[in-house]
């Protein structure tokens, strides 16, 4: 039979039983995705180097939902790569991490009890470890949207890894993973404002980070402060996802998708959220027009007011929205 596209069915670890583009080679069935750049997902069977195997076998049916079944957690990044490039694509009309039309593929089982996922500009691709015990894939959607939106700074403002430009980076990929996880809404994967709240990294329920008030975390920073540059940059992020909650969905306390938030601000500003279709538009923008590889919070807080101005007007409800809620994380001009 010739290459042809097809729909397949995986279940995955986090994202359930879902549909899945695949690929017909002769009478095997592969995961690649014709319809999305190309991109596909290997096994790289606790190696650490080299591209790993593309998964193939002469069934279009994969995984079984369990961590133990090998396939379960390649059917959750083939997935969450199809998810992130449909945000992208019908949120932004971006083509891709670097808009040029081009998938990137996936490795899954990387090492042994790695804890962690990882982007590398390199392979143009995205990396999976399968968390301790090899029992917690850090497979995630939100964890796999933040990854491959690593991969959209590199290609846009190539924010520097480190002080508040890394900060800012770190927070870009908050943003859009969970974005990503909103867009996908998996009965499965109840969209939210919390990173990696499935996978259970800390091994007692609490996710990786939060975004309305990111000190939850017992390490990031809910505002600006001179020096918040020197944090890991994974901390340092905390102002810029607090900002992004503010500028989405307002201060105070809200129930999100039957999640309860509580976002304080500095001097008990109040913030009324512009919603986050909006917000995430700014953001975008912001990104990918005015933001440099040494953007620090203050040219941030500059660089989406002149987002917003261009998106909805000068003195627009979304422009002093923008500059409210950098003052409620302390960032000024
Ligand atoms: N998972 C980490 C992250 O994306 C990997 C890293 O340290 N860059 O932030
Ligand atoms: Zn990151």
């Amino acid at each position: 039979k010739a290459e042809g596209i097809k729909t397949g069915t995986g279940t995955g670890v986090f994202v359930g039983t879902v549909p899945l583009t695949t690929t017909q080679s002769g009478s095997n069935y592969q995961l690649k995705d014709g319809t999305r750049g190309g991109q596909y997902t290997t096994n790289m069977n606790h190696g650490t180097s080299g591209n790993g195997t593309l998964y193939s076998k002469t069934s279009d049916t994969w995984g079984n939902g369990q961590a133990s079944n090998g396939e379960s957690a390649a059917v959750d990044a083939q997935y969450g790569a199809a998810a992130t490039w449909d945000f992208y694509k019908n949120t932004f009309g971006r083509s891709g991490i670097r808009n040029d039309g081009v998938g990137a593929f996936s490795r899954v089982h990387y090492d042994t009890g790695y804890v962690n996922a990882f982007w590398d500009d390199s392979c143009f691709c995205m990396t999976y470890g399968d968390g301790s015990g090899d029992t917690h894939p850090l497979t995630e959607l939100d964890v796999a949207g933040h990854e491959m939106s690593h991969g959209v700074t590199s290609a846009t403002a190539n924010l520097n890894y480190s002080g508040e430009s890394g900060g800012l980076n770190e927070a870009t990929s908050d943003i859009f993973g969970n974005a990503v996880e909103f867009y996908a809404n998996l009965p499965k994967d109840n969209p939210d404002y919390l990173v990696g709240e499935l996978i259970d990294i800390n091994g007692n329920g609490t996710p990786l980070r939060y975004m309305d008030k990111p000190s939850k975390d017992g390490r990031s920073a809910d505002s600006w402060y001179s020096g918040v540059g020197n944090l890991d940059v994974h901390y340092s992020s905390g102002v810029a996802n607090h900002l992004f909650y503010l500028l989405a969905e307002g201060s105070g306390a809200k129930v999100i998708n039957g999640v309860s938030y509580n976002s304080p601000t500095v001097n008990n500003i109040t913030v009324t959220g512009i919603g986050r279709d909006k917000a995430l538009q700014v953001w975008y923008k912001a990104l990918t027009t005015y933001m440099t590889s040494t953007t620090n919070y203050a040219a941030a807080r500059t660089a989406t007011e002149n987002a917003a101005k261009d998106l909805y007007g000068a003195g627009s409800p979304e422009v002093i929205a923008v500059g409210t809620a950098w003052a409620a994380v302390n960032v000024g001009t």
